[in-house]
């Protein structure tokens, strides 16, 4: 069947929860004033977790349909684990998603492909849908290409993960990570293909046929269609230009 678009942006840690109500709120009415077609495509915000249980509260109050998510959660569900946040917190809030192993958590907090599994596990147990970043570093490229090691981090998050599993996978070549220089849409489609391979290998044919496989990694309004015309890319994760009111809005709207 076909597969929902979804555009999801990544706050990072910017926007504190006054500020994330503003930010919501002045999203959803640029949206609204632009005539979006709500269902067309599927909007996502990933707040800082401090900022979630206002943002859930505002999407509540002002039937905004916008999902929501978390950035990380722990590989535990409770406990002395000290300045971790728990799969069934988010679940409490109304996340619909979380991220995991985007390459910030594997590179500063050294989140190797053992903790991102377990994260995706702890996700799934809280019925949350993981999204499951992958994607190559410079040097990585220069010596295995671009898919190598995204089709081995994409096969190690998917370990004992039922083939009716929702999950979200993400490419995004480290290289193209707020760095202004995102990825050809040909270079994104053609690792997203390899992903769906594994979708395919390790879940199985109908799991590679529903699943949505973004690419993520200086996405803007202007690359944005280009993307969207690959085959096998079904939305972004979009970081730097989910802070700006009209760049994001105009991602959203990429088929105007
Ligand atoms: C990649 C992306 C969002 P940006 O990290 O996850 O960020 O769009 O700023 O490159």
């Amino acid at each position: 069947g076909a597969r929902t678009p979804l555009i999801a942006g990544n706050w990072k840690m910017n926007l504190d929860h006054l500020q994330a109500v503003a930010f919501v709120q002045k999203l959803h009415w640029t949206l609204k004033d632009a005539k979006h077609d709500e269902d067309s495509v599927e909007v996502a915000v990933f707040p800082p977790f401090t900022d979630l249980r206002t943002v859930q509260t505002l999407l509540d109050a002002d039937k905004i349909p916008f999902a929501l998510g978390g950035q990380d959660l722990s590989t535990k569900d409770s406990g002395a684990y000290t300045g971790e946040i728990s799969g069934a917190f988010l679940s409490k809030l109304d996340c619909g998603y979380v991220i995991i192993g985007h390459s910030e958590r594997r590179e500063y907090h050294a989140e190797t492909d053992e903790i991102v599994a377990a994260k995706v596990q702890a996700a799934l147990r809280h019925g949350l849908v993981p999204v499951i970043c992958v994607g190559e570093t410079a040097e990585d490229l220069d010596k295995h290409g671009a898919s190598a090691v995204p089709v081995s981090q994409l096969k190690a998050a998917l370990e004992n993960v039922p083939a009716s599993a929702e999950v979200v996978v993400a490419y995004e070549p480290v290289w193209a990570i707020g760095s202004g220089q995102a990825a050809t849409a040909e270079q994104a489609q053609d690792v997203c293909a390899k992903l769906r391979d594994v979708l395919a290998a390790e879940l199985d044919a109908d799991a590679a046929a529903r699943t949505r496989i973004l690419y993520g990694g200086s996405v803007k309004a202007a690359n944005i269609a280009g993307f969207m015309r690959q085959p096998d890319v079904d939305g972004a994760l979009v970081g730097g230009a989910s802070l700006l009111i009209d760049e994001f809005s105009s991602i959203i709207r990429y088929q105007k």
